[in-house]
């Protein structure tokens, strides 16, 4: 596979010359600057992508060209933003670049409560704790309706929960649900976030669906025309929350998005970390399934904690509750089938990794520390390795 890194662009701390130390050849990366809905020039990505190339490493995929809240919501003024969507795609793809990630998560990209939790070895890790989400939702955010979605006993715990925290806590909470995870191109305060939410009252899974649909038709077409493929990236957690609806959690639903506009532009970023949350999604078997329409993997592991066991939190690479072993073997064997049939490379990243020893001292992007994704990405690689050589 192709081993792959995620930077985000000349402000990001951890620069491109340390990156190509990591054993990473590619880099997925963005236009993190240019506001969601415009039109990505093709001046600004030639240049990003001679920066990447004049260290010695290729721009391998786009991860995002973020879709704008008026197509997930289905708002007039979308027919305009996909217009624009398309146009980025038409200039990256004459910039030579052809994968290219995005989400359909309403409101939030990807979501956790504790960005700094430690687990027994003293690494840092992110974790996602249902009473704290809840006491958030309940409580902070106050959102209309929340109760209904929470049995007596969860609202209890969640009171009891947000007893304990003091306003530099409750602070805290609020800004790592709502200011936005990197990679998230939204960030709201608590007011803008009730409007936002209030936008979809009326948009259940199936309107969403809709909207998805609509702008796949739209995209698709073109991305197959110019030789991009499409890679769309599952919800984190995998499951509605705050009322939102929320359609890339399942092997079905990605077989949805499949059915939606079949096309060999319109794939999948299997990321273990995302769908893997959830117990009845069997992560090697889909990438058994899916293996010619997945276009970009993401690869990392959560453990899910007793007694709820929607409360997970990032584990080792290796060492959570995905067989990530089968994974990588499954990814094996669909990456020979394409030495032999032809087909794309398959770009691998290694997702967020934990704060570990000098990461402890040197801000990055949450979930994107060099030391935790240098150890993942050699753990994952070693892996990689011995699979190939094993079943050679
Ligand atoms: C989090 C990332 C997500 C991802 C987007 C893709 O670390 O996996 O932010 O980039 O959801 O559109």
């Amino acid at each position: 596979m192709q081993h792959t890194w995620r930077w985000f662009g000349p402000t990001d701390p951890i620069r491109l010359d340390e990156i190509r130390q990591t054993g990473a050849t590619g880099i997925v990366t963005a236009l993190h600057e240019i506001a969601n809905g415009e039109v990505w020039p093709h001046q600004a990505i030639a240049e990003r992508k001679a920066l990447i190339e004049a260290a010695g490493l290729t721009w391998s995929v786009v991860e995002s060209v973020p879709v704008h809240e008026a197509i997930k919501q289905g708002l007039a003024a979308r027919d305009e933003l996909i217009a624009n969507y398309c146009q980025t795609l038409r200039n990256l793809a004459a910039c030579g670049i052809d994968t290219v990630c995005y989400n359909f998560m309403p409101v939030l990209d990807w979501t956790r409560t504790d960005l700094r939790y430690r687990l027994p070895d003293g690494a840092l890790a992110l974790r996602f704790d249902q009473v704290a989400f809840a006491a958030f939702d309940l409580y902070l955010l106050a959102r209309p309706w929340a109760e209904s979605d929470y049995s007596e006993e969860e609202q209890r715990e969640a009171r009891n929960y947000l007893d304990t925290l003091g306003q530099a806590d409750r602070d805290t909470l609020v800004d790592t649900l709502i200011a936005g995870l990197p990679g998230a191109e939204e960030g709201y305060t608590l007011a803008q976030f009730r409007e936002v939410l209030t936008a979809y009252a009326g948009i259940d899974a199936g309107r969403l669906r809709e909207h998805l649909g609509y702008f796949l038709r739209a995209v698709i077409p073109v991305a197959e025309e110019v030789g991009i493929r499409m890679a769309i990236h599952p919800d984190d957690p995998p499951r509605p929350m705050l009322g939102l609806p929320r359609v890339v959690s399942t092997a079905e639903d990605a077989q949805w998005v499949l059915d939606a506009v079949p096309s060999p532009a319109n794939g999948l970023t299997l990321c273990s970390g995302s769908y893997g949350v959830r117990g009845d999604n069997d992560l090697a078997d889909m990438a058994r399934r899916f293996g010619p329409q997945i276009h970009f993997v993401h690869l990392r592991s959560t453990r899910r904690e007793t007694p709820d066991p929607r409360s997970f939190h990032e584990a080792p690479h290796l060492d959570g509750d995905v067989d990530m072993v089968a994974v990588i073997q499954a990814l094996v064997a669909e990456e020979r089938r394409r030495e032999r049939e032809g087909g794309a490379r398959l770009p691998l990243r290694p997702d967020h990794g934990h704060q570990l020893l000098d990461d402890q001292q040197r801000a990055t992007a949450p979930g994107y520390p060099l030391y935790g994704r240098l150890r993942g990405l050699a753990e994952l690689r070693g892996v990689e390795l011995a699979v190939r050589q094993l079943t050679r």
